[in-house]
């Protein structure tokens, strides 16, 4: 059992007491993965699951950002506190839009009940899990309600981000037959609440039918998605998306044990995964070599060398 060294047990009170600066610095050793933080995030984990995790996914340019602007501005009236997680899975390019989203979002600095911050994953190995879980962590034990994870573009980062998020909403834009193709099975399938934002651009009401119809074709048994319209800009139907990310939360199924198991499950994986490809790539392992060079001469399937390898871990 380690001992928290003494600037950590300071850093653990202060970050109780939801002090801003101590959060900014529990986020970067986060992000930074560094192994002396384990012991700070032992200390933390027990002390969460409180906070109401919600995911906010969709294509660059859908209105991510300018909903959680008004998500937020809707759950402070309700005196929640809100906490806004920006995950930039990407390249150096998507720094201007991730400032751009600083700046939107610039109206709560002020509000001592919510904070925002930017995600770098860059240079991870294994994508966002560890440290976005870690994120989460601090801040639900730093006291927020609502923690929002914002993810851009399209691909795995969304599914990991449904296996943090208990409430997870999809977005998309009218009329862009092809938005809606870009949301691809595996993206529609994470979907608790799908919102056709921009609903003041045409189409959008055909979105939304589209967009039904294509639930119905979810495998029977699956979780209930909802559709909803809003106009992000104007505050439009915003309202009504809190009634519906509250009620999925107090009502649905997101915190039966079955799903519970079920995304604590996935989450070990994709950290295990993610563990195992770096200790193969930094292995200096002669038997490791012997398995490429067979692989390489073909005289073995990629199936056979990859047990192979697993079974020199095991050793
Ligand atoms: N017409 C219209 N534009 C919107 C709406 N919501 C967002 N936008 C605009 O769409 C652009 C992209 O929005 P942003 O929130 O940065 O999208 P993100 O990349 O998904 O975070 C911005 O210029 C917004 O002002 C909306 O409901 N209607
Ligand atoms: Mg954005």
């Amino acid at each position: 059992m380690d001992v928290l060294e003494p600037k950590q047990r300071s850093l653990l009170k202060a970050l109780k007491a939801g002090d801003r600066r101590a959060i900014g610095r529990a986020i970067t050793l986060a992000e930074t993965n560094s192994t002396r933080a384990g012991s700070l995030f032992r200390e933390i984990q027990p002390n969460t699951g409180r906070g109401h995790i919600i995911g906010v996914t969709g294509p660059p340019g859908s209105g991510k950002s300018t909903l959680i602007d008004g998500l937020i501005s809707a759950l402070r009236k309700l005196s929640h506190t809100v906490a806004v997680i920006a995950v930039d899975p990407s390249s150096p390019i998507s720094g201007g839009a991730i400032l751009g989203d600083r700046l939107r979002m610039a109206s709560h600095n002020a509000d001592e009940g919510v904070f925002i911050r930017s995600l770098s994953t860059r240079g991870h190995l294994g994508g966002l899990i560890p440290s976005v879980h870690n994120v989460a962590n601090i801040l639900e034990f730093a006291g927020f309600n609502h923690i929002i994870l914002e993810t851009v573009g399209t691909g795995q980062s969304e599914i990991e981000i449904a296996d943090i998020a208990q409430t997870t909403v999809v977005l998309c834009t009218p009329g862009a037959g092809d938005d809606v193709q870009a949301l691809k099975a595996g993206v529609l399938e994470i979907a608790d609440i799908l919102v056709v934002n921009k609903e003041d651009l045409h189409g959008a009401d055909k979105t939304v039918q589209l967009l039904k119809a294509m639930l119905t074709l979810r495998a029977p048994g699956h979780k209930k998605a909802q559709v909803i319209k809003t106009c992000a800009t104007t505050g439009r139907g915003i309202d009504e998306l809190v009634t519906l990310i509250k009620h999925h939360y107090t009502t649905t199924s997101c915190n039966t044990d079955k799903v519970l198991r079920e995304k604590s499950r996935r989450l070990l994986a994709t950290k295990a995964a993610a563990l195992l490809m770096q200790e193969l790539l930094d292995a200096r392992n002669s038997e490791l070599d012997t398995i490429c060079a067979a692989f390489e001469r073909g005289e073995r399937t990629l199936a056979q060398c990859v047990r192979e390898a697993l079974k020199l871990k095991s050793h």
